[in-house]
């Protein structure tokens, strides 16, 4: 399975969702599909997507929150999955693509990469109430359309290949994006209420 593909089918269900994705290759992705002033592309701080997500499903509890993590990231703040179960946004999805690579970066193996370290059962056992591994489009579409609906916390682990863009840039720094996301969570606040 190729996250670009799992990207690209759930693209249209991101509109009214607010997403933040870890840097490079699933940033390059999502932004590659089509910026929206609703998407935030975290840079630098490996590993913070989710806690950024979190405080923000905190923050604006009327709007589902979707963050694009990956297994390197989760595996350097793996502490989250424990912090998110604690406090439950129940409008957070959290969607790991394990690649089983620091891909980004060229490619260095992780710990999920031969399968020693199995992020769903630290997931589960960190308390998080809904986690599902997935493998295939069919059941990633599933997992991610239960999550959508539901309303509670969710993880959902999606095994895909190792495989990213063949080029790097977006049209702006992240200081604008930054500007731009913050307008648009307000506005989505403004036009739910
Ligand atoms: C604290 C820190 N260490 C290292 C980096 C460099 N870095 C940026 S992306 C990345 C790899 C991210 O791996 P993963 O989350 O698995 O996503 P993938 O690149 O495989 O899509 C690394 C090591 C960083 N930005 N911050």
């Amino acid at each position: 399975m190729l996250r670009s593909k799992c990207l690209e089918a759930i693209y249209s269900e991101l509109n009214d969702k607010i997403v933040v994705t870890i840097m490079g290759a699933c940033a390059q992705e999502l932004y590659d599909l089509g910026h929206q002033e609703n998407f935030f592309y975290l840079q630098h701080a490996m590993g913070l997507a989710s806690s950024i997500g979190m405080g923000i499903a905190l923050h604006s509890p009327e709007q589902k929150v979707v963050v694009l993590d990956g297994d390197g990231s989760v595996l350097m703040n793996l502490g989250t999955l424990a912090t998110m179960a604690r406090y439950r946004p129940r409008n957070l999805v959290h969607i790991i693509f394990d690649n089983g690579s620091l891909l980004s970066t060229g490619g260095f193996p992780t710990h999920t990469t031969d399968g020693t370290t199995d992020l769903a059962v630290i997931a589960q056992g960190a308390g998080i109430p809904h986690v599902a591994r997935v493998g295939t489009p069919f059941d990633f579409m599933e997992a991610v359309g239960d999550a959508f609906e539901r309303d509670d916390l969710s993880v959902i682990v999606a095994k895909v290949e190792a495989v990213g863009p063949d080029h790097f840039g977006m049209d702006f720094q992240l200081p604008e994006n930054a500007f731009m996301f913050k307008r648009a969570i307000r506005e989505m606040k403004l036009g739910d209420g």
